[in-house]
Protein backbone atom coordinates (compact mmCIF):
# COMPACT_ATOMS: atom_id res chain seq x y z
CA UNK A 1 0.00 0.00 0.00
CA UNK A 2 1.21 3.50 -1.23
CA UNK A 3 2.29 5.45 2.45
CA UNK A 4 0.23 8.68 3.10
CA UNK A 5 2.76 11.79 2.41
CA UNK A 6 0.32 14.55 2.95
CA UNK A 7 -2.57 15.09 4.87
CA UNK A 8 -5.00 18.28 4.37
CA UNK A 9 -7.42 18.35 7.07
CA UNK A 10 -10.64 20.56 8.69
CA UNK A 11 -12.13 22.08 5.32
CA UNK A 12 -15.11 22.21 3.74
CA UNK A 13 -14.36 19.36 0.74
CA UNK A 14 -16.49 19.31 -2.11
CA UNK A 15 -15.70 15.79 -4.27
CA UNK A 16 -18.18 16.63 -6.88
CA UNK A 17 -18.44 12.59 -7.05
CA UNK A 18 -21.68 12.16 -9.05
CA UNK A 19 -23.25 10.17 -6.73
CA UNK A 20 -22.51 12.49 -3.75
CA UNK A 21 -25.40 14.80 -2.81
CA UNK A 22 -25.15 18.40 -4.42
CA UNK A 23 -21.74 18.96 -4.48
CA UNK A 24 -20.46 16.00 -2.58
CA UNK A 25 -19.36 18.27 0.26
CA UNK A 26 -17.73 16.47 3.32
CA UNK A 27 -18.23 19.62 5.99
CA UNK A 28 -14.94 18.68 8.39
CA UNK A 29 -13.08 16.98 5.60
CA UNK A 30 -10.08 15.54 4.68
CA UNK A 31 -7.32 14.55 2.05
CA UNK A 32 -4.57 12.09 2.00
CA UNK A 33 -2.32 11.87 -0.68
CA UNK A 34 0.33 9.83 -1.97
CA UNK A 35 2.67 9.14 -4.63
CA UNK A 36 0.49 12.00 -6.61
CA UNK A 37 -2.94 10.25 -6.03
CA UNK A 38 -5.56 10.63 -3.67
CA UNK A 39 -5.24 7.97 -1.29
CA UNK A 40 -8.35 8.60 1.33
CA UNK A 41 -11.14 11.41 1.17
CA UNK A 42 -13.35 11.61 4.64
CA UNK A 43 -14.55 12.98 7.76
CA UNK A 44 -11.22 14.62 9.42
CA UNK A 45 -12.35 12.46 12.56
CA UNK A 46 -11.84 9.37 10.60
CA UNK A 47 -8.30 9.79 9.24
CA UNK A 48 -7.21 6.26 8.80
CA UNK A 49 -4.47 5.09 11.97
CA UNK A 50 -1.56 4.98 9.66
CA UNK A 51 -2.49 9.05 8.98
CA UNK A 52 -0.69 9.89 12.72
CA UNK A 53 3.04 9.21 10.64
CA UNK A 54 1.97 11.45 7.68
CA UNK A 55 5.39 13.91 6.79
CA UNK A 56 3.12 16.40 6.26
CA UNK A 57 0.08 18.11 7.67
CA UNK A 58 -1.97 21.11 6.46
CA UNK A 59 -4.70 22.43 8.62
CA UNK A 60 -7.11 24.31 6.06
CA UNK A 61 -9.10 26.01 8.37
CA UNK A 62 -12.44 25.82 7.36
CA UNK A 63 -11.40 26.50 3.61
CA UNK A 64 -13.39 24.90 0.73
CA UNK A 65 -11.33 22.47 -1.38
CA UNK A 66 -12.30 21.35 -5.03
CA UNK A 67 -11.29 18.99 -7.30
CA UNK A 68 -8.36 21.33 -9.42
CA UNK A 69 -10.40 23.28 -12.16
CA UNK A 70 -10.66 21.89 -15.54
CA UNK A 71 -11.21 23.93 -18.88
CA UNK A 72 -11.75 21.25 -21.25
CA UNK A 73 -12.39 23.86 -24.09
CA UNK A 74 -9.61 26.41 -25.18
CA UNK A 75 -7.71 27.90 -28.07
CA UNK A 76 -4.99 29.44 -26.16
CA UNK A 77 -1.99 29.19 -28.44
CA UNK A 78 -2.13 31.93 -31.52
CA UNK A 79 -0.37 34.74 -32.80
CA UNK A 80 -1.53 38.09 -32.57
CA UNK A 81 -5.28 39.37 -31.24
CA UNK A 82 -8.18 40.91 -32.54
CA UNK A 83 -9.03 43.57 -30.45
CA UNK A 84 -9.65 45.64 -33.71
CA UNK A 85 -12.16 43.17 -35.01
CA UNK A 86 -13.92 43.75 -31.30
CA UNK A 87 -14.44 47.00 -32.13
CA UNK A 88 -16.05 46.33 -35.57
CA UNK A 89 -18.04 44.40 -34.42
CA UNK A 90 -19.43 46.82 -31.79
CA UNK A 91 -19.81 48.62 -34.53
CA UNK A 92 -21.91 46.63 -35.90
CA UNK A 93 -20.35 44.36 -38.62
CA UNK A 94 -21.10 40.22 -37.56
CA UNK A 95 -18.77 37.89 -36.62
CA UNK A 96 -19.88 36.03 -39.93
CA UNK A 97 -19.28 39.32 -42.18
CA UNK A 98 -15.86 39.82 -40.83
CA UNK A 99 -15.05 35.93 -41.57
CA UNK A 100 -16.17 36.37 -44.87
CA UNK A 101 -14.17 39.25 -45.80
CA UNK A 102 -10.89 37.44 -44.54
CA UNK A 103 -10.97 38.67 -41.00
CA UNK A 104 -11.89 36.41 -37.91
CA UNK A 105 -9.74 33.46 -37.78
CA UNK A 106 -7.77 33.91 -41.10
CA UNK A 107 -6.37 36.84 -39.63
CA UNK A 108 -5.53 34.86 -36.27
CA UNK A 109 -3.66 32.32 -38.68
CA UNK A 110 -1.74 34.70 -40.47
CA UNK A 111 -0.34 36.22 -37.33
CA UNK A 112 -0.07 32.70 -36.07
CA UNK A 113 2.14 31.63 -39.10
CA UNK A 114 4.53 34.22 -38.21
CA UNK A 115 5.17 33.66 -34.99
CA UNK A 116 7.73 30.84 -33.72
CA UNK A 117 7.15 27.98 -32.25
CA UNK A 118 8.89 29.79 -29.11
CA UNK A 119 6.89 33.01 -29.81
CA UNK A 120 3.91 30.76 -29.47
CA UNK A 121 4.34 29.02 -26.33
CA UNK A 122 5.43 31.88 -24.09
CA UNK A 123 2.72 33.88 -25.34
CA UNK A 124 -0.19 30.56 -24.62
CA UNK A 125 1.89 30.62 -20.95
CA UNK A 126 1.34 33.95 -19.89
CA UNK A 127 -2.27 33.18 -20.87
CA UNK A 128 -2.22 30.06 -19.30
CA UNK A 129 -1.33 31.55 -16.30
CA UNK A 130 -4.24 32.81 -15.80
CA UNK A 131 -6.22 30.08 -15.87
CA UNK A 132 -4.07 28.70 -13.48
CA UNK A 133 -4.27 31.71 -10.81
CA UNK A 134 -8.26 30.37 -10.81
CA UNK A 135 -6.99 26.92 -9.43
CA UNK A 136 -7.41 25.23 -12.90
CA UNK A 137 -4.51 21.97 -12.88
CA UNK A 138 -6.05 20.68 -16.18
CA UNK A 139 -6.46 22.30 -19.54
CA UNK A 140 -7.14 22.01 -23.18
CA UNK A 141 -5.22 23.75 -25.99
CA UNK A 142 -6.18 23.25 -29.68
CA UNK A 143 -4.56 24.04 -32.99
CA UNK A 144 -6.95 25.24 -36.09
CA UNK A 145 -4.47 28.94 -36.57
CA UNK A 146 -1.83 27.26 -38.74
CA UNK A 147 -3.91 25.29 -41.49
CA UNK A 148 -0.89 24.28 -42.70
CA UNK A 149 1.35 21.28 -41.82
CA UNK A 150 4.16 22.98 -40.01
CA UNK A 151 2.08 25.60 -38.12
CA UNK A 152 -0.60 23.31 -37.25
CA UNK A 153 2.73 21.27 -35.70
CA UNK A 154 3.97 24.20 -34.05
CA UNK A 155 0.78 24.80 -32.23
CA UNK A 156 0.88 21.65 -30.94
CA UNK A 157 4.43 21.21 -30.36
CA UNK A 158 3.68 24.80 -28.29
CA UNK A 159 0.81 22.64 -26.20
CA UNK A 160 3.15 19.43 -25.05
CA UNK A 161 5.85 22.30 -23.87
CA UNK A 162 2.74 24.12 -21.92
CA UNK A 163 2.50 20.91 -19.97
CA UNK A 164 6.04 20.37 -19.29
CA UNK A 165 6.60 24.34 -17.97
CA UNK A 166 3.66 24.51 -16.15
CA UNK A 167 2.21 22.89 -13.09
CA UNK A 168 -1.14 21.89 -15.20
CA UNK A 169 -1.45 18.95 -17.20
CA UNK A 170 -2.14 20.14 -20.98
CA UNK A 171 -4.45 18.48 -23.17
CA UNK A 172 -3.49 18.94 -27.08
CA UNK A 173 -6.78 18.78 -29.77
CA UNK A 174 -5.74 19.16 -33.75
CA UNK A 175 -8.26 21.04 -34.78
CA UNK A 176 -7.72 20.53 -38.24
CA UNK A 177 -10.69 21.43 -40.31
CA UNK A 178 -11.37 25.38 -38.48
CA UNK A 179 -11.40 27.33 -41.20
CA UNK A 180 -10.29 26.91 -44.95
CA UNK A 181 -7.12 28.42 -45.73
CA UNK A 182 -6.57 31.02 -48.90
CA UNK A 183 -4.30 28.70 -50.93
CA UNK A 184 -7.30 26.06 -51.12
CA UNK A 185 -9.62 28.43 -51.25
CA UNK A 186 -10.75 27.45 -54.90
CA UNK A 187 -10.12 23.68 -53.81
CA UNK A 188 -11.87 22.53 -50.29
CA UNK A 189 -11.26 18.97 -51.02
CA UNK A 190 -7.83 19.28 -51.74
CA UNK A 191 -7.67 20.96 -47.94
CA UNK A 192 -9.84 18.17 -46.41
CA UNK A 193 -7.33 16.02 -48.50
CA UNK A 194 -4.09 17.71 -46.68
CA UNK A 195 -5.52 17.53 -43.23
CA UNK A 196 -6.07 13.94 -43.29
CA UNK A 197 -3.23 12.23 -45.27
CA UNK A 198 -0.40 14.81 -44.34
CA UNK A 199 -1.25 16.55 -41.48
CA UNK A 200 -3.15 14.24 -38.93
CA UNK A 201 -0.18 11.72 -39.56
CA UNK A 202 2.38 13.81 -38.99
CA UNK A 203 1.27 15.15 -35.97
CA UNK A 204 0.55 11.42 -34.91
CA UNK A 205 3.66 10.34 -35.59
CA UNK A 206 5.37 13.15 -32.90
CA UNK A 207 2.90 11.95 -30.06
CA UNK A 208 0.86 15.50 -30.40
CA UNK A 209 -2.75 14.52 -30.44
CA UNK A 210 -5.15 13.93 -27.82
CA UNK A 211 -8.14 14.50 -29.58
CA UNK A 212 -9.04 15.51 -33.36
CA UNK A 213 -11.46 18.12 -33.67
CA UNK A 214 -13.58 20.17 -36.08
CA UNK A 215 -15.70 23.28 -37.08
CA UNK A 216 -18.95 22.10 -38.55
CA UNK A 217 -20.80 25.22 -39.46
CA UNK A 218 -21.66 27.17 -42.49
CA UNK A 219 -18.92 29.48 -42.35
CA UNK A 220 -16.25 26.17 -41.72
CA UNK A 221 -17.04 23.01 -42.34
CA UNK A 222 -19.99 20.64 -43.84
CA UNK A 223 -20.64 17.81 -41.80
CA UNK A 224 -19.67 15.48 -44.64
CA UNK A 225 -15.96 16.70 -44.54
CA UNK A 226 -15.93 16.84 -40.71
CA UNK A 227 -16.55 13.13 -41.40
CA UNK A 228 -13.72 12.68 -43.06
CA UNK A 229 -11.56 13.99 -40.54
CA UNK A 230 -13.45 11.84 -38.03
CA UNK A 231 -13.37 8.38 -40.04
CA UNK A 232 -9.46 9.18 -39.99
CA UNK A 233 -9.43 9.91 -36.26
CA UNK A 234 -11.46 6.64 -35.67
CA UNK A 235 -9.02 4.60 -37.80
CA UNK A 236 -5.97 5.83 -35.67
CA UNK A 237 -7.90 5.29 -32.60
CA UNK A 238 -7.99 8.93 -31.71
CA UNK A 239 -11.08 10.00 -30.11
CA UNK A 240 -13.00 12.80 -31.72
CA UNK A 241 -14.78 16.21 -30.63
CA UNK A 242 -17.04 19.07 -32.96
CA UNK A 243 -17.33 22.67 -32.54
CA UNK A 244 -21.22 21.97 -33.36
CA UNK A 245 -24.11 23.95 -34.15
CA UNK A 246 -22.79 27.00 -32.79
CA UNK A 247 -24.18 29.81 -34.84
CA UNK A 248 -26.55 27.26 -37.17
CA UNK A 249 -28.24 23.86 -37.16
CA UNK A 250 -25.87 22.02 -39.34
CA UNK A 251 -26.62 18.83 -38.20
CA UNK A 252 -23.55 18.81 -35.78
CA UNK A 253 -24.43 17.46 -32.66
CA UNK A 254 -25.90 14.26 -34.67
CA UNK A 255 -22.74 14.06 -36.08
CA UNK A 256 -20.79 13.95 -32.86
CA UNK A 257 -22.89 11.22 -31.39
CA UNK A 258 -22.64 9.35 -34.80
CA UNK A 259 -19.02 9.11 -34.08
CA UNK A 260 -19.16 8.63 -30.31
CA UNK A 261 -17.55 12.18 -29.93
CA UNK A 262 -16.23 13.06 -26.59
CA UNK A 263 -18.05 16.04 -26.83
CA UNK A 264 -19.75 18.52 -28.84
CA UNK A 265 -19.23 21.50 -28.19
CA UNK A 266 -21.23 25.30 -28.20
CA UNK A 267 -24.59 23.35 -29.48
CA UNK A 268 -26.66 26.51 -29.48
CA UNK A 269 -28.63 25.62 -32.75
CA UNK A 270 -28.65 21.78 -32.11
CA UNK A 271 -31.73 19.84 -32.90
CA UNK A 272 -33.90 18.02 -30.47
CA UNK A 273 -32.92 14.55 -31.90
CA UNK A 274 -29.34 15.68 -31.97
CA UNK A 275 -29.49 16.42 -28.58
CA UNK A 276 -31.60 13.27 -28.09
CA UNK A 277 -28.64 10.99 -30.13
CA UNK A 278 -26.01 12.72 -27.89
CA UNK A 279 -27.86 11.36 -24.48
CA UNK A 280 -27.22 8.01 -26.07
CA UNK A 281 -23.90 8.20 -27.02
CA UNK A 282 -23.03 9.55 -24.03
CA UNK A 283 -21.15 13.00 -25.42
CA UNK A 284 -20.86 15.53 -22.99
CA UNK A 285 -22.22 19.16 -24.15
CA UNK A 286 -19.47 21.92 -23.45
CA UNK A 287 -21.18 24.80 -23.45
CA UNK A 288 -19.12 27.92 -23.70
CA UNK A 289 -21.10 31.14 -22.42
CA UNK A 290 -18.23 33.66 -23.24
CA UNK A 291 -18.87 33.20 -26.81
CA UNK A 292 -22.49 33.76 -26.82
CA UNK A 293 -21.65 36.80 -24.88
CA UNK A 294 -19.13 38.40 -27.09
CA UNK A 295 -20.88 37.60 -30.09
CA UNK A 296 -24.28 38.72 -28.86
CA UNK A 297 -25.83 35.50 -29.38
CA UNK A 298 -29.29 35.42 -28.21
CA UNK A 299 -30.21 31.19 -29.11
CA UNK A 300 -28.84 29.72 -25.71
CA UNK A 301 -27.96 26.39 -25.09
CA UNK A 302 -30.66 24.14 -24.95
CA UNK A 303 -30.20 23.32 -21.28
CA UNK A 304 -33.48 21.54 -20.70
CA UNK A 305 -33.13 19.34 -23.50
CA UNK A 306 -29.66 18.43 -22.26
CA UNK A 307 -31.29 17.40 -18.80
CA UNK A 308 -33.92 15.18 -19.97
CA UNK A 309 -31.71 13.31 -22.46
CA UNK A 310 -29.17 12.72 -19.66
CA UNK A 311 -26.45 15.08 -21.33
CA UNK A 312 -23.47 15.00 -19.31
CA UNK A 313 -22.79 19.26 -18.97
CA UNK A 314 -19.38 20.76 -18.84
CA UNK A 315 -18.82 24.47 -18.89
CA UNK A 316 -14.92 25.85 -20.54
CA UNK A 317 -14.15 29.20 -21.55
CA UNK A 318 -13.52 28.94 -25.33
CA UNK A 319 -10.46 31.18 -24.73
CA UNK A 320 -9.69 32.40 -27.93
CA UNK A 321 -8.76 36.13 -29.60
CA UNK A 322 -12.18 36.29 -31.72
CA UNK A 323 -14.81 34.77 -30.27
CA UNK A 324 -14.11 34.45 -26.99
CA UNK A 325 -11.01 36.60 -25.23
CA UNK A 326 -11.91 35.13 -21.88
CA UNK A 327 -9.26 33.98 -19.22
CA UNK A 328 -11.63 33.12 -16.88
CA UNK A 329 -12.98 29.64 -16.06
CA UNK A 330 -14.82 31.10 -12.83
CA UNK A 331 -16.00 34.22 -15.31
CA UNK A 332 -17.25 30.88 -17.47
CA UNK A 333 -18.91 29.18 -14.53
CA UNK A 334 -20.77 32.41 -13.69
CA UNK A 335 -22.08 33.31 -17.24
CA UNK A 336 -23.73 29.65 -18.05
CA UNK A 337 -25.81 29.98 -14.71
CA UNK A 338 -26.66 33.59 -15.51
CA UNK A 339 -27.10 33.20 -19.69
CA UNK A 340 -28.26 29.51 -19.68
CA UNK A 341 -29.63 29.05 -16.64
CA UNK A 342 -27.05 26.39 -15.08
CA UNK A 343 -27.50 25.49 -11.60
CA UNK A 344 -24.54 26.47 -9.73
CA UNK A 345 -23.37 23.11 -8.62
CA UNK A 346 -24.39 22.44 -12.40
CA UNK A 347 -21.80 24.29 -13.61
CA UNK A 348 -18.95 23.60 -10.87
CA UNK A 349 -19.76 19.58 -12.46
CA UNK A 350 -18.56 21.24 -15.29
CA UNK A 351 -15.41 22.05 -14.46
CA UNK A 352 -14.69 19.22 -12.86
CA UNK A 353 -16.61 15.87 -13.74
CA UNK A 354 -17.27 16.43 -16.31
CA UNK A 355 -15.14 18.81 -18.08
CA UNK A 356 -13.20 15.62 -16.80
CA UNK A 357 -15.08 13.28 -19.25
CA UNK A 358 -15.06 15.80 -22.04
CA UNK A 359 -11.52 15.07 -22.25
CA UNK A 360 -11.79 11.44 -22.12
CA UNK A 361 -9.38 11.59 -18.36
CA UNK A 362 -12.48 10.71 -15.93
CA UNK A 363 -10.31 8.22 -14.59
CA UNK A 364 -8.14 10.29 -13.72
CA UNK A 365 -9.60 13.83 -12.39
CA UNK A 366 -12.70 15.65 -12.35
CA UNK A 367 -13.37 14.30 -8.13
CA UNK A 368 -11.48 13.98 -5.18
CA UNK A 369 -11.72 10.49 -4.65
CA UNK A 370 -9.17 7.39 -3.88
CA UNK A 371 -7.34 6.49 -7.07
CA UNK A 372 -7.62 9.96 -8.77
CA UNK A 373 -4.78 12.50 -9.35
CA UNK A 374 -4.45 14.69 -6.39
CA UNK A 375 -5.33 17.80 -8.20
CA UNK A 376 -6.82 20.22 -5.47
CA UNK A 377 -7.50 23.87 -5.65
CA UNK A 378 -8.32 25.68 -1.90
CA UNK A 379 -10.39 28.46 -1.86
CA UNK A 380 -10.90 31.00 0.90
CA UNK A 381 -15.18 30.68 0.51
CA UNK A 382 -17.19 29.04 2.67
CA UNK A 383 -19.23 27.09 0.61
CA UNK A 384 -18.10 25.75 -3.37
CA UNK A 385 -21.66 27.76 -4.47
CA UNK A 386 -19.51 30.92 -3.56
CA UNK A 387 -17.17 30.60 -6.24
CA UNK A 388 -19.97 30.96 -9.13
CA UNK A 389 -21.57 33.65 -6.66
CA UNK A 390 -19.05 35.89 -6.97
CA UNK A 391 -17.48 37.88 -10.30
CA UNK A 392 -14.04 38.97 -10.37
CA UNK A 393 -13.56 37.80 -6.89
CA UNK A 394 -10.40 35.34 -7.04
CA UNK A 395 -10.36 33.53 -3.85
CA UNK A 396 -7.77 31.06 -4.22
CA UNK A 397 -5.75 30.44 -1.66
CA UNK A 398 -3.84 27.59 -2.76
CA UNK A 399 -3.40 24.50 -5.48
CA UNK A 400 -1.90 21.24 -5.12
CA UNK A 401 -0.81 19.66 -8.15
CA UNK A 402 -0.33 15.99 -8.38
CA UNK A 403 0.27 15.21 -4.73
CA UNK A 404 2.09 18.63 -4.22
CA UNK A 405 1.29 22.33 -2.92
CA UNK A 406 2.30 24.81 -5.94
N1 LIG B 1 -15.66 28.45 -32.59
C1 LIG B 1 -15.16 29.30 -31.72
O1 LIG B 1 -15.77 29.75 -30.80
C2 LIG B 1 -13.77 29.54 -32.03
N2 LIG B 1 -13.54 28.61 -33.08
C3 LIG B 1 -14.66 28.05 -33.38
O2 LIG B 1 -14.72 27.21 -34.26
C4 LIG B 1 -13.56 30.92 -32.54
C5 LIG B 1 -12.22 31.09 -33.11
C6 LIG B 1 -11.95 32.49 -33.56
O3 LIG B 1 -12.84 33.31 -33.84
O4 LIG B 1 -10.76 32.78 -33.65
FE1 LIG C 1 -13.75 26.91 -29.79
Amino acid sequence: MTAIQRIWRHGRIATMTADGEGYGVIDDGAIAVGNGRILWVGAADELPPEAADAPEVYDLQGRCVTPGLIDCHTHLVFGGDRADEFERRLAGESYEEIARGGGGILSTVRATREASVDELTDAAERRALRLLSEGVTTFEVKSGYGLDLETELDMLRAGRRLDERLPASVHCTLLGLHALPPEHASDRASYVRLVVEEILPAALGEGLVDAVDAFCEAIAFSADECAELFEAARGAGIPVRLHADQLSDGGGAELAARFGALSADHIEYASESGVKAMGESGTVAVLLPGAFHYLGETRKAPVEALRSAGVPIAVATDANPGSSPMLSILTALNLSCVLFGLTVEEALAGATRNAARALGIEDQVGTLEPGKRADLAIWDVEHPRDLVYWMGANTLAGVVKDGRPV
